[in-house]
């Protein structure tokens, strides 16, 4: 399927896309949610079914409306009195343009099968590396290691390793999609689906949900960070540590103090690892400042949007779990459970887990 066409109308897709991403944000290595740019064979198989069909449909619609534009042109009453020629069927003619369109369609099943084939649950044979991505309301947890490394938002991967993905959700219906890499597959509720990944340049390949699953679905984002083997294995060397121990006295001192007293509640939901807090129902902490962005990647990871988020989770993205059970506790006063003091030991320590 790799004419001219499909060639030059991808690279034109690429373009536009990197060209104007690159404009918006001057950072070259994000690759934008853009089935029309793949970046893996299995979005490669996509993106030229797509133009296989694309062109297929183009050359019936100039076909179509040529047609009818001639006949409505050629054959218009020219006089009061005249009438059109009368037909009453032409079985032949009627056959043919029956059998021409079955045809198109036949060709057309019988390469979305073989796309389908390519584009998982099977995985291309070898050895890959199997992870767990769990599908929360509103948030992406990635399983490394057997369960061992828990993290959000982010999936590492090396490039040209093949990920073997198991997904699960704990509550609804999820999607989990990249397009520049995978096809959507479903994320069910107590019945593990799978997909794979595989990523033959390095770069960060935006994903999202692709199935409404409440107040927050649209913010229910995630990354594909592809790295080069050594900087992977770098990565998840760091995961494995335990967390960074604050020195005594220090702000991020009193911040693990804080996020360790259960009358703060954090610990019911969080886990940092080595502490009191093993909460599952939130995003694990143990490695929380080594990740870019946070609460399903709706916002960047910086000091500005985390001290926002401690003071009124609820206000940044509303209706999510934390903002509301921290709200509802406290329902007679204005939320805020937390004071700026707080907040700012809190963001210390949370910077620090790195
Ligand atoms: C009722 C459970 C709950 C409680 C209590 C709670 N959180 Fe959360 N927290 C969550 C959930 C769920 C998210 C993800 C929300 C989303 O993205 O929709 C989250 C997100 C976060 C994040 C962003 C993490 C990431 O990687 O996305 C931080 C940091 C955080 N919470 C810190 C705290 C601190 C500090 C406390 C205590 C003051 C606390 N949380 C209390 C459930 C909770
Ligand atoms: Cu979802």
């Amino acid at each position: 399927m790799h004419s001219f066409w499909v060639r030059s109308s991808r690279l034109l897709a690429v373009l536009v896309t990197s060209l104007s991403f690159i404009a918006l944000t001057g950072c070259s290595s994000y690759i934008p949610q853009n089935i029309l740019a793949p970046f893996s064979p299995a979005a490669e198989e996509t993106a030229s079914l797509f133009y296989f069909i694309f062109w297929i449909a183009v050359v019936i619609f100039i076909g179509v409306e040529g047609m009818l534009v001639f006949f409505v042109l050629r054959y218009q009453r020219r006089a009061q009195d005249e009438h059109p020629e009368q037909y009453h069927g032409n079985t032949r003619l009627e056959i043919t343009w029956t059998i021409i369109p079955a045809l198109i369609l036949v060709v057309v099943f019988a390469f979305t099968i073989r796309t389908m084939g390519q584009t998982g649950p099977t995985s291309p044979p070898g050895k890959g590396i199997p992870i767990k991505v769990i599908g929360h309301q509103w948030w992406w947890e990635i399983q490394y290691e057997d369960g061992k490394v828990l993290t959000a938002s982010e999936l590492h991967m090396p490039t040209n390793t093949v990920m073997n993905i198991v997904l699960n959700s704990d509550n609804v219906i999820h999607s989990f999609w990249v397009p520049s890499l995978m096809g959507k597959t479903d994320v069910m509720p107590s019945h593990d689906n799978q997909t794979w990944l595989l990523g033959n340049i390095t770069g960060i390949f935006s994903g999202q949900c692709a199935e409404f699953c409440g107040a927050q679905h649209a913010n229910m984002l995630f990354r594909v960070i592809v790295q080069s083997p050594s900087d992977y294995q770098a990565w998840l060397a760091n995961q494995q540590q335990p967390p960074f121990e604050p020195a005594p006295g220090s702000p991020a001192e009193r911040g693990k103090q804080i996020i360790t007293d259960p009358k703060y509640l954090c610990v019911g939901c969080h886990a940092i690892q080595g502490t009191n807090a093993v909460g599952i129902t939130g995003p694990n902490l143990t490695h929380f400042a080594s990740r870019g962005c946070f609460a399903g990647c709706r916002f960047e990871n910086n000091h500005e949007n985390l001290t926002r988020w401690l003071t009124n989770p609820e206000a940044m993205k509303p209706g999510n779990l934390m903002g509301q059970a921290l709200t509802k506790l406290k329902p007679e006063t204005p939320y805020n459970p937390l004071t700026p003091d707080e907040i700012a030991a809190l963001t210390a320590y949370l910077e620090s887990l790195k």
